[in-house]
């Protein structure tokens, strides 16, 4: 009889697996504006984004920068507290299962380059373009602006510093997910459409940040990326020494400082400053990096939207590089 009841509970639990599981089904969403869909929206323009999130940075900034006001849903990544990217709520309007997602009358833009892209065509009156007029010199900053675009970091992250930057971001992972609670990752385990994911914050959780320089191919992708975001810093001192600044293009503040701000945004996150924006290394670079901190748009879009867990990630790594030798090198690579 035991038995019996046993196996029905194991069959009801199997049962109730598959079909959270359908109703979380994932599937790729085309890049850019979605003409043929409109979903309930109450504002004209409305942001799925986190406080976190390179990306949803990135549109929110471009929106502060606008002056476009937007009514803003917070969506958690498990780094700040639970996998709300495989929920209904955030599913229902990015099947993708990522944030950010702008909606512009309900229609939704993947992407946050397409995002970025699409809002720089309605500047209210009074406010400067992002975009230059003249059409070399808009192909100049789509260039810049590639280089920061995140496409796909652990297949090709050479190929934009926006693919490069999350590899400096794993140890921020691995601090923040000290708060996070075992079961609320085993949701990712269950649910989430990349498994890697949830398998490493799982090992960040139990190992901590200083077994990091000893977690399988993890240091390697460390230092891989911290080179070619070096290479890429490089390249944007070089442009901001030769045309003297203030901003990637010259005069005008354009999408490409919108796209670079989140990046050097997140080597401050990383504690990792010294390592990239030694003014001694790239003085330009150093330079540019405080004018955009001063705009008041990195106020609206960055530190208003500040959530203390990564204060406490970034506090936490500076920690252990200075009492673990190791660490220290892992993240420094010198
Ligand atoms: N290429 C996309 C990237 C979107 C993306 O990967 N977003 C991340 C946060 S930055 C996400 O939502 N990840 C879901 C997860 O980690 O479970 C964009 O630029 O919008």
């Amino acid at each position: 009889m035991a038995g019996y009841v046993v196996a029905g509970i194991l069959l009801l639990a199997v049962a109730g697996f598959l079909l959270e599981k359908r109703r979380r089904r994932t599937h790729p969403v085309p890049p850019g504006y979605q003409e043929d869909l409109e979903l309930p929206h109450t504002a004209e323009w409305e942001l799925y984004h986190n406080a976190l999130s390179l990306c949803s940075m990135k549109t929110r900034f471009c929106l502060a920068e606008l002056e476009i006001p937007y009514l803003g849903h917070h969506i958690d990544l498990i780094e700040t507290g639970a996998y709300e990217t495989l929920r209904p709520k955030l599913l229902r309007v990015n099947p993708g299962g990522t944030v950010p997602v702008l909606l512009h009358n309900g229609h939704p833009i993947y992407e946050s380059h397409e995002q970025i892209r699409y809002a720089a065509r309605f500047v209210p009156e009074g406010i400067p373009a992002l975009v230059p007029s003249d059409p070399a010199e808009r192909e100049e900053m789509d260039a810049w602006v590639d280089r920061t675009t995140l496409t796909n970091p652990l297949e090709e992250p050479g190929k934009s510093a926006g693919n490069a930057v999350p590899g400096q971001t794993l140890p921020l992972f691995c601090t923040m997910i000290e708060k996070i609670p075992l079961h609320r990752i085993v949701e990712g385990l269950l649910f989430h459409f990349d498994k890697r994911r949830p398998v490493m914050f799982i090992l960040f959780k139990l190992l901590g940040i200083r077994r990091l320089p000893r977690l399988g191919p993890l240091p390697e992708v460390i230092g891989d990326t911290r080179g070619i975001l070096l290479g890429f810093l490089d390249e944007l001192d070089g442009r901001l020494g030769e045309n003297g600044g203030p901003w990637i293009m010259g005069e005008q503040f354009t999408l490409a400082d919108v796209g670079w701000v989140v990046i050097l945004e997140r080597i401050r996150q990383a504690s990792a400053e010294n390592v990239f924006l030694d003014p001694a290394d790239r003085p330009h670079v150093a330079a540019y990096w405080e004018r955009l901190k001063a705009r008041p748009s990195y106020r609206r879009a960055i530190l208003d939207h500040d959530h203390p867990l990564i204060d406490y990630g970034r506090d936490r790594i500076a920690e252990a590089k200075t009492t673990d030798p190791n660490v220290r090198m892992l993240l420094e690579g010198a």
